[in-house]
């Protein structure tokens, strides 16, 4: 496959580059943060999204490296977002949350990469959320988890991504060291309709309630309309992200979001 072999030359280029989706406080409408979504700017084809390449860079092993950068890309950006609305925002400084594919997770070098990347940054490990899809963790054994309680340890949030789409008995959450579920965005479009399914609702209402039992925060994906939000608003969920806010984009921008609502 062509892309997939072009993939290394690619990133020593420097041809990746990460737009950023902010993440919405749903009780006030401010921007906490945002989610780091890395693209592959091809010489030939444009821009390329990462659902056409991230699978390639699995296969090949090529994810470490560019996940990688991501991370330190990612880590660097939020150290220039603190750095520039220090003072102008009291909820704390913008956060990022970054992408772990599930050889990430199984690298000897993800702890001790992610802690060299805050320190060289000077980030604080409070201001990184990593996002773990739902199905990388099915059926996870404590070799795998071990990373990432160390790295929870240290304050760097975990975030459990698509839940809902995976099989994962809901009991499990309890043994894994996340401190969010990020909702698929399923659930969202299942109330594009007015009014929405009520057993829709009664599914979104007793995951956030299990969520909240457990001490996590819930944030929806996909949000696309003022009424989904206030919906969710009202299910308890407590951040949200998708269009109706932005779509993804260049870094600037969410400070840009993030100073007009402070
Ligand atoms: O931005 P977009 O909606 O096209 O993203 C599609 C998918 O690609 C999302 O599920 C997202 O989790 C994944 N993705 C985006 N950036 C990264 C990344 O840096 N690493 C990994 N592993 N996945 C990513
Ligand atoms: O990590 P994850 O795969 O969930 O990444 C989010 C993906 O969802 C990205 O590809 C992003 O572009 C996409 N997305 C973000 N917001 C919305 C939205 O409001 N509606 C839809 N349909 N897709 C969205
Ligand atoms: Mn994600
Ligand atoms: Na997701």
């Amino acid at each position: 496959h062509g892309l997939t072999t072009a993939l290394p030359a690619a990133l020593e280029r420097g041809e990746f580059f990460i737009e950023y989706q902010p993440l919405v406080h749903l009780g006030d409408g401010s921007v906490r943060g945002a989610e780091a979504l890395v693209r592959w700017l091809h010489p030939q084809h444009g821009v390329i999204g990462p659902d056409r390449f991230i699978p390639l860079a699995e296969h090949t092993g090529l994810i470490v490296p560019l996940g990688r950068w991501v991370l330190e890309e990612s880590v660097r950006q939020a150290r220039r977002w603190e750095a520039r609305t220090t003072g102008g925002i009291d909820a704390g400084p913008l956060r990022v949350n970054v992408n772990l594919s599930p050889m990430q997770l199984t690298h000897p070098g993800l702890v001790s990469d992610t802690v060299d990347i805050l320190e060289r940054e000077g980030l604080e490990p409070g201001a990184l959320c990593l996002e773990v899809t739902e199905s990388a963790l099915i059926g996870a054994d404590d070799d795998l988890l071990k990373p990432l309680r160390r790295l929870a340890e240290m304050g760097v949030d975990i975030a459990l991504d698509d839940f809902g789409t995976g099989y994962s008995n809901l009991a499990n959450l309890r043994r894994l060291p996340v401190s969010v579920l990020k909702l698929d965005r399923s659930f969202t479009q299942g109330m594009q309709h007015f009014p929405a399914d009520p057993v829709d609702l009664k599914i979104v209402e007793g995951i956030v309630s299990l969520a909240h039992s457990l001490d996590l925060a819930v944030t929806v994906e996909g949000v696309e309309t003022g009424a989904q939000a206030d919906q969710l608003r009202e299910l308890g969920c407590d951040t949200a992200q998708g269009w109706y806010y932005a779509r993804p984009g260049p870094p600037d921008r969410l400070h840009e979001l993030a100073l007009a609502d402070a």
